[in-house]
């Protein structure tokens, strides 16, 4: 039987939200994306850094991440990647489990291109606060989610 929430650190992410699976990883949309398309893959072993995943686990995560890079970029008509791994607290890590980010990007999407380190940082404090307030989700519901899911399930992989 298919499993029906996935381990993101201390967060559980609804198999609605995951478009991609292997044995060893999974590809999920965000809560708060930056961008449109901002999808994270995420190791299913709860590693907090990179220093501790298998080679195994390390290959797989850029397998995926190359892979579903390309198509995300096609599929949201975008011309370039952003892929980033906050690694460490001190690195801006919010979630403590290994996870690669992927955004595509467009022409003019920011105003200078690295300003999307700040709005990913940004994102999250937002994030951060609002579950801190309350436990719920405020922003995108887990419906919004389940479809952006569901198209990438249709058309990618
Ligand atoms: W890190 O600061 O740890 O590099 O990034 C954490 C990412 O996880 C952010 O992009 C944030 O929006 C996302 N996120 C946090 N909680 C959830 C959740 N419950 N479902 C989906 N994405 C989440």
């Amino acid at each position: 039987m298919a499993v029906e929430y996935y381990d993101f650190g201390p967060h559980k992410i609804h198999h609605s939200s995951v478009f991609h699976t292997t044995d060893i990883s999974f590809a999920f949309v965000n809560l708060r994306p930056a961008v449109q398309g901002h999808v994270l893959v995420c190791p299913k072993r709860k590693v907090k850094r990179v220093a501790d995943l298998t080679d195994v686990e390390t290959i797989d995560l850029w397998r995926i991440a190359k892979k579903l890079g390309r198509q995300l970029e096609s599929f949201h008509k975008a011309s370039s990647l952003t892929f980033c791994i906050q690694d460490g607290p001190q690195a801006g890590q919010t979630v403590p489990h290994v996870h690669i980010h992927i955004l595509p990007r467009k022409s003019g999407d920011y105003e200078n291109n690295d300003d999307i380190y700040d709005d990913i940082n940004e994102k999250e404090k937002e994030l951060h606060q609002a579950l801190a307030v309350d436990n719920e989700r405020k922003d995108r519901s887990i419906e919004v989610m389940a479809i952006e899911a569901d198209e990438y399930r249709k058309f990618l992989f």
